[in-house]
């Protein structure tokens, strides 16, 4: 309508200048935000080779100095049999550490893609011998650094023994593959349904499904479903509740009443 009211469109002309293609290129650097991005702009930085040689004045953070040197790798999408081999070789080397460690590839490769943005990866271990995942997870970082499928760590977990942590780094197929972005969650084993579905996504998804769970009086997290939530009169949670279904996704989508929905399922069309 905007076209044939005006002849033109307002998006397409803010989006075709210098300014706005510059902002773009620097905000496709890893952990540069839109803000900061444009601070750059105004500070008269246009290209990638301007931040690269004013680094130190723009105190460019060291996840930011690896985003910017893998710029082109890590641009492009990873073929979906890249990212199966990557996840096969991870998987063979955390069965060294401990067979009993269930390792799942998740986010848009389980929902079928052609292309993922990311390898996202869960781990997690049936407790039912005994033993938990407890310190794997680290185990399983070096291991990779070691073999080379990991070359450079971006936020690596604290608290080594926890059995929730998140690992998130760079890594390729050994020796010279392109450099990928590689995540990996580790949760309890009674928490895997409720991971699943979040890691599973796409976004959308989980913010209706998690939407659904709030107008049903419930609240959807990562952990679990949780109920018994007491909200002021501004919808506010006043008490966290208690987590009723966590186990398996079904589980969750029976108790909210949603039909099951395969992984394939659950984007955008
Ligand atoms: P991503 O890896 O960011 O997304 P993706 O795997 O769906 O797509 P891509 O191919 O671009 O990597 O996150 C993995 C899952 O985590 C995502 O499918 C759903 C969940 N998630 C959210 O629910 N909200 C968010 O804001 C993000 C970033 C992820
Ligand atoms: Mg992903």
């Amino acid at each position: 309508m905007e076209i044939i009211e005006t002849g033109q469109l307002q998006r397409i002309q803010a989006e075709d200048t210098e300014e706005y293609r510059v902002c773009r290129l620097f905000a496709g650097i890893y952990d540069v935000g839109r803000k900061r991005a444009h601070e750059w702009w105004r500070m008269g930085l246009r290209t990638l080779e301007d931040v690269e040689k004013r680094k130190d004045e723009i105190k460019l953070t060291r996840n930011q100095a690896i985003g910017l040197k893998y710029y082109d790798d890590l641009q492009e999408r990873i073929p979906r049999a890249e990212a199966s081999v990557i996840f096969d070789k991870i998987k063979e080397l955390a069965m060294t550490i401990d067979g009993n460690i269930t390792l799942y590839i998740m986010g848009s490769y389980r929902r079928g893609a052609e292309t993922v943005g990311d390898i996202d990866i869960l781990l997690t271990r049936d407790p039912s011998d005994g033993r938990t995942h407890s310190g794997m997870l680290n185990k399983l970082i070096r291991l990779l650094h070691e073999k080379g499928l990991l070359t450079n760590d971006l936020a690596v977990p604290a608290d080594t023994h926890s059995l929730e942590q998140k690992y998130m780094g760079i890594g390729r197929l050994p020796p010279d593959g392109k450099m990928r972005r590689i995540d990996v969650l580790a949760i309890p084993w009674d928490q895997k349904g409720a991971a699943l579905i979040y890691f599973t996504g796409d976004d959308l998804f989980n913010r209706s499904i998690r939407l659904l769970a709030h107008k049903k009086g419930y609240s959807l997290n990562q952990r679990g479903l949780y109920g018994g939530i007491i909200r002021d009169n501004k919808r506010r949670k006043m008490t966290e509740g208690v987590i009723i279904a966590s186990k398996t996704e079904k589980e969750i989508f029976d108790i909210l009443g949603v039909p099951w929905r395969e992984p394939e399922e659950r984007r955008r069309l």
